[in-house]
C-alpha cells in the first residue's frame, strides 16, 4: 500500500503562508520547514492553527513528501537536493494554482516590465467587465486569488517561479523581453533564460516580443503572436505604425491608439501596452477604452511631485542594467542634463553594458552602496562616488550641480541598505523633495 504523500512547506514568508492557509482551506494536512529558526511569520500562524515545524537543516524528511517550496529557496539547498534524493517530490504555489485554476489564465514574465504590464492587463480587463484576480510575484501570492469569483487571472512569473513551475499549461503565456539577471542564483545566463522558457510549456497562445534574440521553437498547436517597436508583421501580430509623421499602436493594419495620447510615460511602456493588448485579446476579451485611462504603477519611472527645479523620477524598481538603459533611453533629450544616481547589490551583472549611453546622455553619474567600486571600475566613465543614497543627494545640492534630469534607476537590488525597492524609492522621494523643493 503506498503511503499518504505529505506537504512540506519550505520557506514561511508570504508564499509560504499563503500555501498553509490554502492547506487550512482545503483539509491538506501539512508541515512547515524554513532556514529560520522561528520565521517571522510562523509565530502569528501559530496563534490560530497548530503547526509542525522544524528548521530545514533539522527537518526528517521522507520519500512521500511532497515540497512545496518558496520561489527565494534555491534549488540547489543541500537539504532540498537530500530530500529529492530520498524521493521526495518538489512542486510551487504557481504550478498548483495552474492545476487548480478553473478560468482562463495568463502568464507573464520577462527580465523587465513584468508587474507593469501584469497590471496593464488587470486595468484592461476590469475596465472591459472582468473580475481578474492578479497575483504573482507581484505581490499577491497566487493561491490567495483563488475562490474569491475571478473571471480571469493574470499571474506575473519570475524565473524563481518557473524553475518548479514547469507545466503550467497557460491559456496566455507571455515573454516581454529577456537580459542577464540574477546571475548570483543562476550558474549562466542560459539558466535564466531556461527558466523563463518555462513559461511556454503547455501554452495554447504565446505572446512573445520579436526584437528578443533568445529563439524558442513552439509545436504547430501554439498560436504565436508577437509584438515589437516596428511595423507589426502580420494581421494578428502587434506593434507600432508610422503615418504622417505620428506613431500608432497597431494590431496588424489596424491602428488602435496614437502613442502621444498614452497617458503613461517612456517608449518602454509603448512595448508594454502593446504586450498587454495582445494578451487580452488572446484571452477573447475586446479592448475597450481602458488604454486611455492606464496608470503605471509606483517606482517604475514614476515622476517625483513637488520638485520645482528639475525633473525627478524615481525608477528604483531598477535592480538590473538593462532596465537603467531603458529609463536612460526614456528621458534622455537633447540639450539637456541628466543626473544618474546608480547603487546596491550589483547580483554579478555587468554594467559596461552601459557605457555607451552614459557617454551619449549623462552629464553626471553618482555611484553609491556595497557594490560602488565595482559599478564604477565596468562601467569607464567618471563617476562621484559615495557611501550612501543621502550622501549622493546632499553632494548634489551642497555643490549646487545642475540637473534637468534626475534619474534615479539604480540598477541593482536594494538590500544591502534599504528593506526593499519600495523604501528605496519613498526614501529617494522624501530626500529629493526636501532637498529640492
Ligand atoms: N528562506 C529559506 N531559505 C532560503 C531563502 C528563503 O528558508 O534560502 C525562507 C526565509 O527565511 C523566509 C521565506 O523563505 O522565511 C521567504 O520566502 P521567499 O524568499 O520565497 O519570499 P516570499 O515572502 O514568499 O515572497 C515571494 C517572492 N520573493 C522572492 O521571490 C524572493 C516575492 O517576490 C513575491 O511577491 C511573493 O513570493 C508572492 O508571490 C519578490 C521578489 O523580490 C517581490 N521577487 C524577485 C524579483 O522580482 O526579482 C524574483
Ligand atoms: P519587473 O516586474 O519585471 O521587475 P517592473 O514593471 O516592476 O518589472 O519594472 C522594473 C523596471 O524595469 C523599472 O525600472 C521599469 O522602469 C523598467 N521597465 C518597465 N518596463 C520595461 C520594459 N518593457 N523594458 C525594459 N525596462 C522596463
Amino acid at each position: 500500500m503506498t503511503k499518504e504523500v505529505r506537504n512540506v512547506i519550505v520557506g514561511f514568508g508570504k508564499t509560504g503562508l499563503s500555501v498553509a492557509n490554502h492547506c487550512i482551506r482545503h483539509d491538506m494536512p501539512f508541515a512547515v520547514t524554513d532556514d529560520a529558526l522561528a520565521p517571522a511569520r510562523l509565530a502569528e500562524f501559530e496563534r490560530q492553527h497548530a503547526v509542525e515545524f522544524a528548521p530545514i537543516r533539522d527537518f526528517s524528511f521522507t520519500p512521500n513528501d511532497r515540497l512545496i517550496v518558496s520561489p527565494g529557496v534555491p534549488l540547489t539547498h543541500s537539504d532540498l537536493q537530500k530530500a529529492q534524493r530520498l524521493g521526495a517530490s518538489l512542486t510551487n504555489d504557481v504550478q498548483m494554482f495552474s492545476h487548480l485554476c478553473k478560468a482562463p489564465f495568463a502568464l507573464i514574465t520577462g527580465s523587465n516590465g513584468k508587474s507593469t504590464v501584469t497590471h496593464f492587463i488587470g486595468q484592461l480587463l476590469n475596465s472591459a467587465g472582468k473580475q481578474a484576480g492578479v497575483g504573482g510575484n507581484i505581490g499577491t501570492p497566487v493561491l490567495d486569488l483563488l475562490d474569491q469569483g475571478n473571471d480571469v487571472f493574470v499571474i506575473e512569473a519570475s524565473s524563481y517561479q518557473l524553475e518548479l513551475a514547469n507545466h503550467c499549461a497557460a491559456d496566455v503565456a507571455v515573454l516581454l523581453n529577456l537580459s542577464p539577471d540574477h546571475l548570483d542564483r543562476y550558474p549562466s545566463q542560459d539558466a535564466y533564460f531556461a527558466a523563463k522558457a518555462n513559461v511556454f510549456v503547455g501554452c495554447k497562445t504565446a505572446v512573445i516580443n520579436r526584437e528578443t534574440d533568445f529563439k524558442i521553437e513552439f509545436e504547430d498547436t501554439v498560436n504565436v503572436i508577437s509584438f515589437g517597436s516596428d511595423a507589426p508583421v502580420s494581421d494578428t501580430d502587434y506593434g507600432i505604425i508610422e503615418q504622417d509623421g505620428c506613431r500608432y499602436l497597431a494590431r496588424g493594419a489596424r491602428i488602435i491608439l496614437d502613442v502621444s495620447v498614452l497617458p503613461v510615460p517612456g517608449r518602454h511602456n509603448w512595448m508594454n501596452v502593446l504586450a498587454a493588448m495582445a494578451t487580452v485579446e488572446a484571452l477573447g476579451v475586446p479592448l475597450g477604452e481602458g488604454i486611455q485611462s492606464l496608470t503605471g504603477l509606483p517606482h517604475r519611472c514614476e515622476l517625483v511631485p513637488g520638485v520645482d527645479q528639475m525633473l525627478a523620477v524615481n525608477d528604483s524598481k531598477s535592480t538590473n542594467p538593462a532596465s537603467t538603459a531603458t529609463a536612460i533611453e526614456s528621458f534622455a533629450e537633447q540639450d539637456q542634463v541628466m543626473v544618474l544616481l546608480l547603487g546596491g547589490l550589483g547580483k554579478g551583472a555587468d554594467f559596461a553594458v552601459l557605457q555607451p549611453l552614459l557617454e551619449a546622455h549623462v552629464g553626471i553619474c553618482y555611484v553609491y552602496g556595497q557594490d560602488r567600486d565595482l559599478i564604477a571600475a565596468q562601467i569607464g566613465v567618471p563617476v562621484i562616488s559615495q557611501l550612501t543614497l543621502d550622501d549622493c543627494i546632499n553632494h548634489m545640492a551642497n555643490e549646487q550641480r545642475h540637473a534637468d534630469v534626475l534619474l534615479f534607476s539604480p540598477g541593482c537590488a536594494s538590500l544591502d541598505q534599504f528593506a526593499n525597492f519600495e523604501a528605496r524609492g519613498d526614501h529617494f522621494k522624501s530626500l529629493v523633495q526636501e532637498r529640492f523643493a
